[in-house]
């Protein structure tokens, strides 16, 4: 439904003239950052709110055009019993993940954090009272993976999220309200979480699509990204805003699609630019849990995207929405399993890769570290394959899993691998030193 209305405004022309932070210098620290975060190549996105008990999505309270009065109360029952941070983390580490992407708050409004700002939050107004940011975030900083908070900029609850953008008509606020505190709300809550869980390796925002219908929208980015960069010089900053970087950004982000692809219709308005990228991806067809969507992705497509992101340059971050328990869902952990299973082994040709000299083909992609050049192959029906490698000699080749050698012929115009068989493997890789 969402995914009409933005594709409209994308195809209308329509966009925000976002004044972000011009001039924007990064630290040392984080220039260090953005090149972890490119060796890193593989995050868990995390969809977990109070909108996870209605099993139907994370849209569920503009769909349903449920009175945020009535919404509320759904945080009274919120007692996911079963929420294990360790176990969490543990799952996603043995995926070969490297980062997650938690929503500390959704356009629902509710912040699953402590927060002095709003008492819509987890620790305040559930049973639970529980700060689950903290748990997760004390899990992840134990366990050695880092964090990324997703933060909605738009509000579907608040009156002062004004004027009312493309979604949340349905809601029952009263539509006025005066912007400037609702930048406030957020520039403090952002403090928050950047003071009260250690190190924050990057903010995630979302929603400003949200305000494509008000051609004259000033978001106040310049202030929120520079509070951001002055309170963790490190912390890098990513906006699913589906268009161009705005100055300040630290890395772009891809919706459903591997950069420069625009499938979903999400890309339309958006080139592909030189800061560290990730695409998110769903492990079903859903952010938040719904309880009717068993439709998951094969554990060998999860593993073709997460080798053609890094082929493209770019990390995958895939979701997974955790049950209204707590505990993840038992496919979801069988597929990280399975895909941990793979990166124990392959992990060497996509950890620390850059997007490789061959450039992505129907066949698969390549990635490349120092003098060797990874050659995935995902779909090949011959036992050869040209590279069109011109300017570097290849001194040997051999099959990634076993080290056995692969027979090469190279000229001016490229190199011709000359495979043993027909690849069959969910990734054939080939190993060129150079
Ligand atoms: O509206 C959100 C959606 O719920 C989800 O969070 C995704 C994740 O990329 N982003 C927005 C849609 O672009």
């Amino acid at each position: 439904m969402k995914k009409g209305i933005i594709s409209l405004l994308l195809a209308a022309g329509l966009s925000l003239p976002v004044v972000a932070q011009e001039g924007y210098q990064p630290t040392p620290e984080n220039l260090k950052a953005r090149q972890e975060f490119q060796d890193n190549k593989f995050g868990i996105f995390l969809h977990y709110g109070i909108y996870s008990m209605m099993a139907d999505g994370e849209w569920v309270m503009n769909n349903r055009n449920l009175n945020y009065e009535e919404y509320a109360k759904l945080a009274g029952g919120f007692y996911p019993a079963n929420f294990n941070a360790a176990e969490w983390v543990a799952a996603f580490k043995a995926a070969g993940a490297k980062y997650i992407c938690f929503t500390t708050r959704h356009h629902d409004g509710f912040s699953m954090f402590n927060s002095r700002y709003s008492d819509f939050n987890i620790v305040q107004a559930t049973p639970f009272k529980r700060d689950i940011v903290k748990e997760l975030v004390d899990e992840c900083h134990k366990q050695g993976i880092n964090v990324h908070f997703y933060y909605s900029l738009l509000d579907w609850r608040r009156e002062d999220y004004y004027p009312l953008g493309n979604s949340g008509h349905g809601t029952g606020r009263t539509e006025h309200g005066d912007f400037k505190t609702y930048h406030q709300f957020m520039k403090d809550q952002l403090s928050e979480l950047l003071t009260n869980y250690g190190k924050i390796d990057a903010i995630w925002f979302d929603g400003e699509w949200d305000q494509n219908v008000n051609p004259d929208f000033d978001w106040g980015l310049a202030d929120i990204y520079s509070h951001i960069h002055s309170l963790q010089p490190a912390c890098m900053i990513g906006n699913n805003h589906h268009k161009a970087l705005h100055p300040g950004e630290d890395f772009q982000l891809f919706e459903r699609d591997l950069p420069g692809q625009n499938t979903a219709g999400y890309s339309a308005g958006q080139t592909v630019g030189e800061l560290p990228l990730e695409t998110c991806e769903t492990m079903n067809g859903m952010w938040g849990y719904k309880i009717t969507d068993q439709n998951y992705k094969t554990t060998e497509r999860l593993i073709h995207y997460l080798v053609k992101a890094a082929g493209m340059n770019a990390n995958l971050l895939m979701n997974i929405g955790p049950q209204p328990d707590g505990s993840l869902p038992a496919i979801s952990v069988e597929r990280l399993k399975e895909m941990g299973d793979w990166m124990k082994i392959y992990g060497e040709t996509i950890y620390g890769t850059r997007g490789g000299l061959v450039p992505p083909r129907d066949w698969g992609v390549t990635t490349q570290k120092g003098n060797s050049l990874f050659v995935h192959i995902l779909n090949l029906k011959d036992k050869g394959l040209f590279l069109p490698i011109t300017d570097k000699k290849i001194k040997q080749a051999t099959l990634f899993k076993n080290g056995e050698k692969v027979r090469f012929q190279q000229d001016k115009e490229g190199v011709l691998l000359r495979l043993a068989e027909v690849p069959t493997d969910i990734d054939y890789v080939v190993r060129l030193d150079f």
